[in-house]
């Protein structure tokens, strides 16, 4: 071999060296997002009902959260998942977006009298200028490709394709449509389902079909399922085994509903699946999943009449207070595992995290650049999610969620979780309309049943302050009184 030749191989082998270091240091990503389901609905974190065998075998080979939070529903939540910003707060968006979302929220002058407050509108889309995780794994040359529940606004100019992603399926709003089962009458690029199709199989299989288009760059998919929203449906045989459980349990069992069950083993079999597809594709450990909720679970009955269990409560957090669309414990905090073998170790972590902190860690875990100019309220917890470091990312956690109440045990709300403690406000519930304050020590109280203001004035004030800071330094659209409220008229039935 000539002395060229030889200095060419070296070339080769350096360069095949470092591109496999490369591939090796640039996971694909996949976000395994579900809907609705309570921080308590697994076996993984809990549940003597449910059975999720898929999410305690990502959970044995991966990092399990016990204290991750997310916003109390659907939009705002995706929202500060997909930019790491805080939706509430910053972007006005903290309701579910319906028709009466508004493209320029404000808070109005004044309220029906039987308000008491003036409750900020909120938000009909991400607002354009966001700038999404898509955006920035696309720009760092990621294969992105969106699948499910979007819910980020109505319209094309709205859709993941216009927020960084390269294909996407289904983009559905608040829930699959009348129906999960095909024909699917809202749901993009599906319209060759055979009838009775079940969306939640149909996304896994089109999921799994992207692992087959093997390329040069990693992927990066955003696989956001609409179990375990309403409307409940199952398949039958599924549904026909939880009814078999719930007849075991005593009537006043908390969780016991039977489509609720096979809702979340259909979630947790689509998890099994992929973890099949991608142990028999050789792509485990090239692989960093996260797996997460977006809210707490429905702990009111959401059956419709003649429906199996309809006078059922969908499901309950206990231990932890109230549910979905609330700010308490049982509506923020959620389930959430992350695994990549060989880099994020085996256990469970208390370290307080949000969905905010997957756009900024999943940057750093890829090296892919976070975006100039814009100020992310997620940290970078990689350190710690790696086990490097054994000091949390963060020690403080704020919420902004104001509104009135419309569903159940729902307030117009925010709160700071600083360490342990947690301050919440609830805006104009005090006397003459003003703000009330709460504050509960979730080190021993996690179920908050002890408010702990009265004891503690001085942290209460302390951590007011700081919630009065932030609630400043975002732009927040604050609640104020009514001018119009007439306190003898009798209040609204909700
Ligand atoms: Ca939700």
């Amino acid at each position: 071999m000539t002395r060229r030749r030889i200095r060419l191989c070296v070339a080769l082998v350096v360069l095949l060296g470092i591109r496999t270091a490369c591939a090796a240091e640039r996971p694909n990503v996949l976000i395994f997002f579900v809907d609705d389901m309570g921080w308590m609905d697994s076996s993984t974190y809990g549940s003597q009902f449910y059975e999720t065998p898929n999410l305690n075998r990502l959970a044995e080979g991966g990092l399990k959260f016990t204290q991750a939070y997310a916003m109390p529903l659907c939009s705002p939540s995706r929202a500060c998942l997909l930019t790491g910003r805080h939706a509430g707060a910053r972007m006005q968006l903290h309701k579910a977006i319906t028709g009466g979302s508004q493209a320029n929220p404000i808070v109005p002058e004044s309220a029906n009298p039987r308000e008491a407050m003036c409750w900020p509108e909120s938000r009909s889309h991400l607002p354009r200028d966001e700038v999404t995780i898509a955006d920035s794994f696309k720009a760092a040359g990621y294969r992105t490709h969106f699948l499910g529940k979007w819910h980020l606004g109505n319209g094309p100019k709205f859709e993941p394709i216009q927020r960084g992603f390269d294909t996407q399926l289904a983009v559905g709003g608040a829930g699959p449509g009348p129906s999960y089962f095909a024909p699917y009458s809202r749901l993009q690029g599906l319209g060759d389902a055979p009838k009775g199709e079940y969306i939640c199989d149909r996304l896994t299989a089109e999921t799994i079909k992207l692992f087959d288009q093997r390329s040069e760059e990693p992927f990066f998919i955003y696989l956001a399922h609409f179990n375990v929203h309403s409307p409940y449906q199952a398949p039958k045989s599924l549904v026909a085994k939880y009814q078999r459980k719930a007849a075991e349990l005593p009537a006043n069992a908390g969780q016991r509903h039977p489509i609720m069950g096979a809702m979340i083993e259909s979630m947790d079999r689509s998890l099994g699946q992929i973890l099949d597809a991608l142990d028999e594709q050789g792509l485990a450990k090239d692989t960093l999943i996260v797996f997460a909720s977006d809210n707490g679970g429905v702990h009111w009955a959401g059956g419709k009449p003649g429906q199996v269990a309809a006078d059922v409560p969908i499901t309950s957090n206990s231990p932890l207070r109230g549910g979905k669309a609330a700010h308490t414990e049982g509506g923020v905090r959620v389930p959430m595992v992350v695994r990549w073998p060989d880099h994020v170790p085996v256990g469970s972590t208390k370290h307080l995290t949000h969905l905010m902190d997957i756009y900024p860690t999943l940057a750093s875990a890829c090296q892919v650049p976070l975006p100039k100019g814009k100020l992310l309220d997620g940290v970078n917890a990689w350190k710690q999610w790696t086990g490097q470091e054994a000091t949390p990312a963060r020690t403080l956690l704020f919420e902004h969620f104001p509104r009135r109440k419309t569903l159940v045990d729902t307030v117009g709300a925010s709160f700071v979780r600083k360490g342990d403690w947690k301050l919440v406000r609830l805006w104009g519930a005090g006397k003459d309309r003003t703000n009330r304050h709460e504050l509960y020590d979730l080190s021993n109280d996690i179920g908050e049943t002890r408010n702990r203001a009265e004891e503690h004035p001085d942290m209460t004030q302390e951590m007011s302050l700081l919630l009065d800071q932030w609630l400043a330094s975002t732009g927040a659209l604050l609640p104020r009184k009514n001018p119009a409220f007439e306190p003898a008229r009798p209040k609204a039935a909700k």
